[in-house]
């Protein structure tokens, strides 16, 4: 619909004779995905939602020729319910802070001369005036940590790699996002990849590798085309190939695809797979830092953390430092699904809490009904409750909750969903996905399955439920990858917090 709406847009402009002052320009995603498609004018910001193909004709008629606004496609804000014609003013935007997102749903993805408009490569370019140690101080001291779902110093990680001599390093991007309901990393890569070849490249000069490689699953062909692109444009403006901005410095990024096997997101599988190889992951140490892709030194870091890096160059590590927590700095981007009004991706800063994220950003729960409980980090995540509501939300945080921040995923639930079958959810996507190399994850996840099977279907004993709570501690214990390790998150956080509604599907329970 959305290729319709440009379409048309082109056409009425074209036959009002205004081809040659009006632009029709496809963007990345602007978040709000609910409203969507989303049409913006510029210069006057008015923020049409919900556009379709036919209204094309009336906004040229009366918008671009006459500057008057179409009422009805102006987004009414619920809070307010006046019509809003700029995204500054709704609530849904107000309290985000857009950072990693920062160029989406502004630039034109497909051409980077309106990435370097808006101070695209300028990090570039101050990075190498810099020493590596430097670049790696710089972001050490902006306390960026990973977004893929481990939350790692990132600024160590590149020093841990730096300092690893070899005659070849590499870089690799992440962007399996294999989690049920992400899709933070794949709007960044269709609405901003220019972002990410940057940042790769100041990564290539201060860990010392001149080979970047992006490793995306092939279920995300716009991101694919975008980041191709992203990378012939680079080339032809010599910021990618040989010696970058007339220095010594060269390096350059190929694309490699992933399946879309949720294990071959988990770095040491994901290396395996690009080597050509199954994708099942191998114990650590030794880190990919330290031994990685063909063995040599290599940098993996998420789609989301590279999208901040060249921010902390342009603004500075004092300007990052001073958003988030103090052990989590900066912003995270959420994919919010579920029974929410505001289904949407959303940036915020660090130490926001869920309940401004569910009720101001997310404006509440669908069809007035009542919040139950909220999903963070996939299926390697656990759920939080009403009383974690007032909770800040940053890595630590999250974890001594019994959850995690993991890549993103937010999925909101309401009183009629029913928890154990939630967790049921989870566990069939880690049974499917489990690469079966170890049996605590192969055969455990299984049986996992199976007795969340008998208990959702009212067939389960006490001596299930006593099952369930030990054979979950001991696949945490003895899986060898994180898949495996987190599988049990949801079974364990859902019965911690709602154990009465486990018990209520027991047979034999008084
Ligand atoms: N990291 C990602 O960036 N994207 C993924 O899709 C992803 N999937 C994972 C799946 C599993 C089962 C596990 C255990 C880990 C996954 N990770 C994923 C984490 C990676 O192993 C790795 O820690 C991350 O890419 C490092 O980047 P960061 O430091 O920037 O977060």
């Amino acid at each position: 619909r959305s290729h319709e709406i440009v379409e048309n847009l082109k056409l009425h402009i074209k036959e009002a004779g205004m081809s040659d002052t009006v632009q029709v320009l496809t963007t990345g995603c602007f978040g709000f995905c609910e409203k969507g498609p989303i049409v913006k004018i510029l210069p006057d910001n008015t923020f049409y939602v919900q556009v379709k193909p036919e209204d094309a004709k009336e906004i040229v008629a009366e918008h671009v020729v006459k500057g008057r606004k179409v009422e009805r496609l102006l987004y009414v804000d619920p809070a307010t319910t006046d019509c809003v014609s700029d995204s500054k003013h709704m609530e849904f935007y107000k309290k985000q802070m857009r950072v990693a997102l920062r160029n989406c749903g502004f630039i034109d993805p497909e051409n980077i001369d309106e990435y370097i408009a808006r101070d695209g490569y300028a990090a570039l370019g101050t990075v190498l005036t810099m020493t590596q140690q430097e670049v790696i101080d710089e972001v050490k001291k902006a306390g960026l940590r990973g977004r893929g779902g481990g939350g790692f110093p990132t600024g160590l990680k590149w020093e841990f790699a730096y300092k690893n001599q070899s005659d070849q390093k590499y870089v690799v991007c992440n962007a399996d996002e294999g989690d049920p309901g992400a899709f933070m990393d794949r709007s960044i890569l269709e609405g901003d990849p220019n972002s990410i070849v940057e940042a790769m490249a100041i990564c290539g000069y201060a860990i010392g590798a001149n080979k970047g490689l992006v490793y995306i699953r092939a279920e995300y062909p716009l991101a694919v085309k975008r980041l191709e692109i992203a990378i012939d444009q680079a080339r032809n403006y010599g910021l990618l190939g040989e010696n970058i901005l007339g220095t010594a410095f060269s390096f350059d990024i190929e694309i490699k695809f992933g399946a879309g096997a949720f294990v071959c997101g988990e770095e040491t599988a994901l290396i395996h797979s690009m080597e050509g190889m199954r994708g099942e992951p191998t114990t650590k140490p030794p880190f990919p830092a330290e031994s990685g892709y063909w063995n040599k030194p290599t940098n993996v870091n998420n789609v989301e953390t590279f999208a901040n890096v060249p921010v902390i160059f342009l603004k500075g590590a004092d300007w990052f430092s001073k958003i988030g927590t103090e052990k989590s700095k900066g912003t995270k981007v959420f994919a919010l699904a579920g029974k929410i009004n505001n289904v949407g991706l959303i940036e915020v800063p660090m130490g926001i809490t869920l309940r401004e994220v569910i009720y101001d950003i997310g404006g509440g729960i669908k069809d007035g009904k009542k919040f139950k409980a909220v999903q963070t980090g996939g299926p390697s995540g656990g759920c939080l409750t009403e009383k974690d509501l007032d909770t800040p939300i940053d890595f630590d945080n999250l974890i001594a909750k019994g959850s995690m921040m993991g890549s993103g995923g937010m999925i909101v639930m309401d009183e009629t969903d029913c928890m154990p079958a939630v967790a049921k959810f989870y566990l069939e996507f880690t049974e499917e996905e489990s690469c079966g190399k170890c049996t605590p994850c192969r055969v455990g996840t299984k049986r996992l399955c199976e007795i969340l099977t008998k208990i959702v279907e009212g067939k389960g004993t006490m001596e299930d439920l006593d099952t369930l709570k030990e054979l979950s501690a001991a696949i945490k214990d003895t899986a060898l990858c994180g898949l495996g390790q987190t599988a049990p998150n949801p079974v364990l956080s859902t019965l911690e917090a709602f154990e009465d509604e486990y018990l209520a599907h027991v047979r034999d329970h008084k």
